[in-house]
């Protein structure tokens, strides 16, 4: 069996999964589906992933999984993309799931808001908000970054990929990364590793 992703052309979470695969070379098939009408994801999901939401990825043995980074680690494990030393392992998750929690609702919600729902949508009051807090997210990557190239172990890694998705599109929901000059140094170091794909690469299938 070949591997099955459930993806949005325009979802920075599956194309955290997208780059990890063409970086990897895993063959997949896809399955393109709508970040605006989800009428059909109980449908398409249900018994895939409980939060109904891409990526969700269907294993080459038939298993399911869900959450970008749950995917990235899976396929990454054992990679150069995921270091060996425990305390890198572990400084690796604290920046996903600082990902998680502290960027992606601030930096990737505010591009969804933006270029997805109509202009008189009842969401786009909450975007002033969600960009004061998005700023001070990048605030502290760009601390982290001034002195590192990368976010864990000096090496790109799924923390890069991860955080790399919607940072490098944030412009798209509103941001302005021109504060942010160690940030800005790190898209264009990631954006030049071999292999890298863009997020607006036509999806395979
Ligand atoms: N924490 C999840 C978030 C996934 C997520 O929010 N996916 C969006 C597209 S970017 C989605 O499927 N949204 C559907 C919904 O809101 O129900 C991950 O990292 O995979």
């Amino acid at each position: 069996m070949t591997v099955v992703l459930y993806d949005s052309a325009v979802s920075g979470n599956c194309y955290k999964v997208r780059l990890l695969f063409a970086l990897l070379g895993v063959e997949y098939e896809r399955q393109p589906l709508s970040v605006v009408d989800k009428s059909d994801r109980e449908e398409v999901l249900g018994g895939l992933n409980p939060g109904l939401r891409v990526p969700t990825v269907v294993l080459d043995d038939g298993r399911p999984l869900g959450e970008s980074g749950a995917i990235l680690w899976y396929f990454a494990d054992g990679t150069h993309y995921v270091p060996s030393d425990s305390y890198d392992r572990a400084e690796l998750l604290q920046w996903m799931f600082f990902e998680q929690y502290s960027h992606e609702p601030y930096v990737a919600t505010p591009r969804y808001i933006a270029k997805h729902l109509p202009a008189d949508h009842a969401r786009r009051a909450e975007l002033p908000a969600r960009l004061a807090t998005g700023r001070a997210a990048l605030a502290v990557m760009d601390s982290h970054l001034k002195s590192r190239q990368f976010f864990v172990g000096e090496r790109y890694s799924i923390a890069d990929i991860a955080l790399y998705a919607y940072t490098h599109v944030a412009h798209e929901g509103g941001h302005d990364l021109t504060p942010y000059a160690a940030v800005r140094s790190w898209l264009v170091r990631v954006a030049a590793q071999p292999g890298n794909v863009s997020i607006y690469a036509r999806p395979r299938g």
